[in-house]
């Protein structure tokens, strides 16, 4: 009896098939690329085909991030390595060299392309970073809209109006590492707020996950989660025209002063083990 392993696709689903008396039969699909016939069997549950490991595949294999920027060479070109989505850094800044960018705290940041959600159910945002400065509500991470619209002009007090956002620090009770999350300013703003500050002058991991389908939110640091919220409205209520590293929609909030080593952006919504392994990873790896 022969068990044949039909693959549809690339990787979505996976047929199995099981042919007592054939021995040769077609493998339906892409031409004769079927996985690793030990892992048959397995009821039909496909990993991304890089299998071998044990039933659950998506902790140690990450997917691919569809941007992704290391922050490598000069200039002031941010380039995304996957997405075609390069940024602009402005305000003075430039990319060391070193494979790093490091914003002054006054008034650098980066101006990633418009859209980098469009489309998207669920998304996770992940950053390493070393934080130099003070303040409250620096913005780390901020994808979203201004009352001024797109590209406002410092000083004519624009608010935010939906935004996703990660903050090293607030003026909540608890004051710390912070993900902020609307698609109606403050009012419908949902926030999770950890301990946390990042001033220890050491690199962090932090990521937020928005997740559509389970309908929340959650934060993690260095790996490890630090709170989840539901949240009542789905991503595209998120207008992401103004994708700033270092730059709030909020015109009253402080740049981020600090130094970027990486920047993913997955269309899916990791699961806590993944963000463990790419911390443990690090950056600048694929
Ligand atoms: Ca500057
Ligand atoms: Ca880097």
């Amino acid at each position: 009896m022969a068990l044949l392993l039909g693959l549809s696709g690339c990787g979505a689903d996976v047929e199995i098939a099981v042919g007592r008396m054939n021995p040769v039969s077609a493998v339906s699909g892409s031409g004769g690329e079927a996985g690793s016939g030990g892992e048959a069997g397995s009821g039909g549950e496909a990993g991304s085909g890089s299998g071998g490991g044990g039933g659950t595949t998506s902790c140690d294999v990450l997917p691919s991030p569809i941007h992704r920027y290391t922050f490598d060479g000069v200039g002031d070109v941010v380039a995304d390595l996957v997405g075609g989505a390069d940024g602009v850094i402005l305000g003075g800044a430039s990319l060391d060299g070193g494979g790093g960018l490091t914003l002054d705290g006054q008034d650098d940041y980066v101006d990633l392309p418009a859209g980098l959600l469009a489309g998207l159910r669920d998304v996770t945002v992940m950053v390493w970073v070393v934080r130099d400065s003070g303040g409250s509500y620096p913005r780390i991470v901020d994808f979203g809209l201004s009352s001024r619209g797109e590209d406002p002009v410092e000083g004519e007090g624009g608010v935010g109006t939906s935004y996703l956002v990660i903050t090293p620090s607030t003026v909540f009770d608890v004051r710390g590492v912070s993900t902020l999350a609307s698609d109606s300013g403050v009012t419908g703003e949902v926030a999770i707020h950890a301990e946390p500050t990042l001033e220890d002058g050491e690199v962090h991991q932090v990521a937020v996950v928005f997740d559509g389908a389970a309908a929340t939110l959650a934060l993690y640091l260095d790996g490890a989660l630090l709170g989840s919220e539901p949240v009542g409205f789905p991503l595209s209520g998120i207008q992401d025209v103004n994708n700033w590293l270092g730059r709030s929609q909020f015109d009253a909030d402080p740049y981020f002063g600090g130094r970027y080593d990486e920047l993913r952006i997955y269309s899916e919504a990791l699961a806590g083990c993944a963000i463990e392994a790419a911390w443990n990873a690090g950056p600048d790896r694929p």
